[in-house]
């Protein structure tokens, strides 16, 4: 059994080094960090029953140190049929998940920058319509989905025109559903996203075609100190029925109270997408005898990870679509719309500003696209290699 001793900056450098030259079947006998850099202790050969013994902590000499190959070897290798602990020390343990995770995302990080090279070199004329929607930003995961439906040899005008075409075709609206038809309505979404002025506008606009005699409004917010004053300011002020709810049990009753109204919405709460509440209160209105068509609202200056959070928070409720908030106030569209496509959720309004009944828009998916591409084009955002790549992760 051979040993070898490597030192070097990071553990990244480290592993490339040893797999360069040791290949896939090297055992890292240790890791440990160093003045300046990491050192790793290798072996390779037969296993040597006296060196095994000396790296093999005590309370556990009877086994050999585990092999990692999957950290070397880049190729995947049949997974060992009982995986037993290494050491006993559950400190030690914890340390070692803690370094073979950040070893694992460090081979992930670089197998997905060599796809990323490779696709580059592959497929050019993707690769640039690929950096394009990065700039828009659009989610890396959908650009690749986008990019994998335009034949790479295409010149790149007609080549951008099919693929925006296809992007368009993803985006999918309701055509003006509240103020056509009325009905039940629910805002619900995250807090501050402009639920209650969303509220405000719809019931504002339905008064001004229909009379302000066939809208009522509930405010169910008992969180916020001031929420129901909100609403009974506007309801004052353009002479629609506000009613405020200490809770979401209380509809049924108000509901059925306000039955010769055409269009009733329900203002909800904010919720921080963790909070259970938030699933709780989807499932009561779900539940009510009477149809309420629920829509999230979400605001789009919020990134994407975060609308994420706030759509798999509802995965499987059952929504009607969603409102996106604050275009004025977003830097692009990217985002909103990757998190609405993936989670196919049909969008029904957009708000642009904060005048009460103004500033509302039905929503479209020409114009969305219109908007994205006007606000990309303005402050595109910067396309960095490793946003990119993440298109590229397993
Ligand atoms: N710039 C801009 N501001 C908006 C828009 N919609 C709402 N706002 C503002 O956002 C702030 C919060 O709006 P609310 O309607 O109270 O938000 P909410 O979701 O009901 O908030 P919570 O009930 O606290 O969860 C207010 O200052 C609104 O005027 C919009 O489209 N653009
Ligand atoms: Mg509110």
């Amino acid at each position: 059994m051979k040993v070898r001793r490597y030192f070097a900056a990071n553990m990244r450098n480290a592993l490339e080094q040893v797999r360069q030259e040791q290949g896939p079947d090297v055992i890292i006998l240790s890791n440990r960090k160093v003045d300046g850099g990491v050192e790793l202790l290798t072996a390779i050969g037969e296993p040597d029953a006296e060196l095994l013994e000396k790296f093999t902590p005590r309370g556990n000499r009877e086994r050999a140190p585990e092999v990692l190959p999957d950290t070397v070897s880049l190729t995947p290798q049949p997974a060992p049929a009982a995986p037993e602990p290494l050491w006993t020390s559950q400190e030690t343990v914890v340390q070692m998940q803690r370094e073979l995770g950040a070893i694992k995302s460090l081979l992930e990080q670089q197998l997905s920058g060599f796809a990323w090279h490779e696709f580059g070199h592959r497929s050019p004329g993707q690769a640039r319509l690929l950096r394009v929607l990065t700039q828009l930003g659009i989610a890396p995961k959908l650009g690749r989905s986008l990019v994998g439906g335009v034949e790479d040899h295409r010149e790149f005008t007609a080549a951008s025109r099919q693929m925006f075409a296809a992007l368009q075709a993803r985006i999918s609206c309701l055509h003006d559903p509240v103020l056509q038809h009325g009905g039940h309505i629910a805002l619900c979404g995250p807090t501050g996203v402009g639920k209650t002025t969303l509220a405000s506008k719809l019931a504002g606009r339905y008064s001004l075609t229909h009379g302000s005699q066939k809208v009522a409004l509930i405010s169910t917010d008992d969180q916020r100190l001031g929420a129901h004053q909100q609403l009974r300011t506007f309801g004052r002020l353009v002479g629609i029925t506000v009613r405020s709810l200490r809770s979401v049990d209380e509809l049924p009753e108000t509901l059925s109270e306000f039955r010769d109204r055409e269009l009733v919405i329900i203002d909800l709460p904010g919720f921080a997408p963790a909070d259970p509440a938030f699933r709780r209160t989807l499932s009561t209105l779900a539940g009510l005898p009477s149809m309420v068509h629920t829509y999230l609202t979400l605001c789009a200056s919020t990134d994407f990870m975060a609308l994420e959070r706030v759509v798999d928070a509802v995965d499987g409720l059952p929504l009607e679509g969603c409102c996106i908030t604050k275009l004025d106030e977003a830097a692009t569209l990217g985002p909103v719309l990757s998190a609405v496509i993936a989670a196919q959720l049909p969008v029904a309004y957009t708000t642009a500003g904060q005048l009460v009944p103004d500033d509302l828009n039905i929503a479209t998916p020409e114009a969305l696209l219109q908007q994205l591409i006007s606000m990309g084009n303005a402050r595109p955002v910067p396309a960095e290699a490793a946003l990119i790549e993440q298109a590229f992760t397993r």
